[in-house]
């Protein structure tokens, strides 16, 4: 068996977009497709996103026909643990590789709409290879909840941005790339404790938190940087694009950044994406977009021998 794939990165972030050979998910809604995707072809998935042939930092993207007629394809995002909500840094890398093969205009101003398991977003090609993402609208669900850990105690704010999201700014920890270990460990602390109390996204979406955010002091003239703990224990290399719409919910529920301001969230490797929000017909609720880069990073065809005792990946 093989599968053709491109691979690009997002402000450091790895997204492999199936081109070739993927499953047949068959039809009906990208919620659904998406749990189809993770039952009945799981090893397809851990064979495309694990090692040996991929990283625990990897995005795969299958592109699927458009759930809406107004929307131009559907995509379905996964990675080492599971299917994602939505992936902002992986639709950046999925037009950019539309882009590559022809498929998408590289023209400013032009759009191309996809639909995900969470709802339709917009992709608005920019200057310079920059791609803006109108996301999924955004909320704050809780604010200053107290996680009480085994040696401290920290706030935090659960927001949806397309994946639901744990905000913390009191951690006492360095947002610094050297940290990265303790930040995981922390991070990953504090995902099991409020999962453990049921500390979880409420509403549409409802759900367990699946990503965790500690946020400290801009190091390159941003407006702040982070570190994102993603569902299946890598952190994130980009400053995660739901996470950065979690995070403009939050600032705009607590009056810190007004409709239309730009935010600039840098990663734990310095990289950034540049954010505003819009007020949506919701209270309470915004529309974000995302703007980063892509680059191109490799075509290829995978194997999956059938004498390979790791076709399906590392476990
Ligand atoms: O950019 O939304 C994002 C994302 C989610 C997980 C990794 N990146």
């Amino acid at each position: 068996m093989s599968i053709k794939v491109i691979d690009s990165h997002t402000e450091g972030e790895p997204t492999r977009v199936i081109v070739g050979g993927g499953p047949d998910l068959g039809g009906g809604s990208l919620s659904r497709q998406a749990s189809r995707f993770t039952t009945e072809f799981d090893h397809i998935r851990t064979a495309i996103v694990r090692e040996p042939r991929g990283s625990e930092a990897l995005v795969g993207a299958i592109l699927r026909p458009p759930e809406s007629p107004a929307s131009d394809a559907g995509v379905i995002f996964v990675n080492n643990s599971g299917a994602l909500g939505m992936c902002v840094h992986g639709t950046i890398g999925v037009v950019r590789t539309l882009q590559h093969l022809g498929q998408a205009s590289t023209t400013p101003g032009e759009t191309i709409r996809l639909d995900t398991p969470v709802g339709p977003v917009t992709a608005r090609i920019g200057p310079d290879g920059i791609i803006a993402v109108e996301n999924v609208a955004s909320r704050r669900t809780s604010h200053r909840v107290p996680v009480q850990l085994d040696d401290r105690l920290v706030h935090a704010d659960i927001a949806w941005g397309g994946n639901w999201f744990a905000l913390i700014d009191d951690h006492g920890e360095t947002v610094e790339f050297d940290r990265r270990k303790e930040l995981t460990e922390l991070a990953s602390n504090i995902r099991r404790v409020m999962n453990a109390e049921g500390l979880d996204g409420a509403g549409a979406h409802g759900g367990p938190i699946d990503h965790v955010e500690l946020f400290g002091p801009s190091k390159d003239g941003g407006d702040g940087r982070n570190f994102v703990l993603c569902p299946g224990g890598a952190y994130d290399r980009s400053p995660c694009g739901t996470g950065t719409s979690a995070k403009l919910a939050c600032l705009a529920a607590d009056g810190k950044l007004a409709e239309g301001a730009t935010w600039i969230q840098e990663s734990i490797i310095g990289s950034r994406f540049s954010g505003s929000w819009r007020a949506s017909s919701e209270p309470g609720v915004i529309i974000p977009t995302i703007s980063g880069r892509a680059w191109i990073t490799g075509e290829s065809t995978l194997y999956l021998d059938p004498e390979d005792p790791y076709r399906f990946g590392i476990f």
